[in-house]
């Protein structure tokens, strides 16, 4: 029998390269998706368009308890990626309130409702690096303290500390990732990496003259979503539930990330990055460096994508998709 999981979040980037790596491992592949996608599914469900008949979808949303109940009360689910969320830290800084109901209320109802049906059912919540905001130390591991900068990071604290206290509580199957900034072809415009490589793109092509950046010296240690979403598979395969850093091990600064996906179109990024207050962050958190050494020993996983392979993939796929997109790139670049 095919295993069973259910992804929330399978609209987003990570949730399309994980619906992806399990429908290839034979799993039953189901989606929560907001009712308003299945409306719009050419522009919400583009992600998972390529797989869309082989996914099982559920209209639902994470702002109520009853919508969540009535999806896992459907199907006897072995596994749930809990991936869906307000992930952008700029917009937790404007509204921090939808982002903490989201957030927390939604992990919250999801893990309720598993206790309630499903207590058998390993879960796996998406924890973040911003955990660790303002470090404590470096390289961050399992063990460094956490200490937030922003609504959506104190958010995923509080994700994190539901996570475990139903695993420590009820003994359910919970685990935690702390993953590190992932990317892809697939990631949101307004995201810094694909605010570089669209706008890197389009300068090329003329459809645009410039890029307007916050901070160019926050550090980040940045991978590949595709290889990122192996490793949340890999955690409900273990004997016993734990929590895992998932990451690179190098940290380059956004003005490396802009130097390079410049570069690989042949234009030094100097002639066209203009730094602009209004892409400051109230709290930055300006250095991020992880240690996955406990997942590369316990889980045996390896990233296969170099930070310089990631950021020639994203301005390739950019440098052919920006005719199509217009200015819609600009146009979502304004936080
Ligand atoms: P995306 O922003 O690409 O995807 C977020 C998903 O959440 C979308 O499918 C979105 O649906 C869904 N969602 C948001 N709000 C709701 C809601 N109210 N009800 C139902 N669904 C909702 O994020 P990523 O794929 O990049 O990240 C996945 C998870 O991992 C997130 O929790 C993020 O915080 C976390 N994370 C991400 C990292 C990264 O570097 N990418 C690093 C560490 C953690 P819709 O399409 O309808 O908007
Ligand atoms: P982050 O990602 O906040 O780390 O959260 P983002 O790509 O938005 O920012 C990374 C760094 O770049 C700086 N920066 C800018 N960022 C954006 N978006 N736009 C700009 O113009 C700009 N200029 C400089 C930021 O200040 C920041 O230091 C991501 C999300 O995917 C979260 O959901 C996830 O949890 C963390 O990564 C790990």
């Amino acid at each position: 029998m095919a295993k069973k999981a259910l992804i929330t979040g399978i609209t987003g980037q990570d949730g399309s390269y994980l619906a992806e790596h399990l429908l290839n491992l034979g799993y039953e592949v189901h989606g929560l998706v907001r009712r308003v996608a299945l409306e719009d599914p050419q522009r919400r469900l583009r992600r998972i368009g390529h797989i869309i008949d082989n996914l099982v979808l559920h209209p639902a949303t994470l702002e109520t308890y009853p919508s969540i109940f009535n999806v896992i009360s459907r199907v006897p689910f072995d596994e749930c990626y809990h991936l869906a969320a307000q992930s952008f830290v700029a917009e937790s800084f404007n509204d921090g309130f939808s982002t903490m109901n989201t957030n927390i209320n939604g992990t919250h109802y999801v893990l309720a409702a598993l206790y309630e049906l499903r207590r058998d059912c390993k879960f796996y919540f998406a924890g973040s690096s911003e955990m660790f905001g303002k470090v404590h130390e470096t390289p961050q591991t399992e063990n460094t303290p956490f200490h937030p900068r922003s609504p959506y990071g104190i958010s995923k604290v509080a994700g994190f500390d539901l996570t475990r206290n139903y695993r420590e509580a009820y003994g359910m199957f919970c685990c935690n990732g702390i993953l590190f900034n992932h990317e892809s072809p697939r990631r949101g415009y307004e995201f810094v990496s694909r605010k570089i490589t669209s706008t890197a793109a389009r300068i090329k092509l003329g459809m645009t003259e410039e890029l307007a950046m916050g901070n160019l010296d926050a550090q980040r240690d940045w991978g590949h979503a595709d290889d990122y979403v192996k490793a949340m598979h890999l955690m409900l395969q273990q004997p016993e539930p734990d929590d895992y850093v998932i990451s690179m091990g190098e940290t380059h600064t956004v003005r490396e990330f802009c130097e390079l996906a410049f570069g690989e179109v042949g234009l030094d990024y100097r002639d066209y990055v203009k730094v602009d207050e209004r892409f400051y962050r109230p709290a930055e958190v300006q250095v991020l460096l992880g240690d996955s050494s406990k997942a590369r020993r316990q889980l045996k996983w390896q990233p296969t994508h170099s930070f310089r392979d990631l950021v020639k993939e994203m301005v390739q796929i950019d440098m052919e998709e920006a005719p199509h997109y217009g200015r819609r790139g600009e146009d979502q670049g304004k936080r």
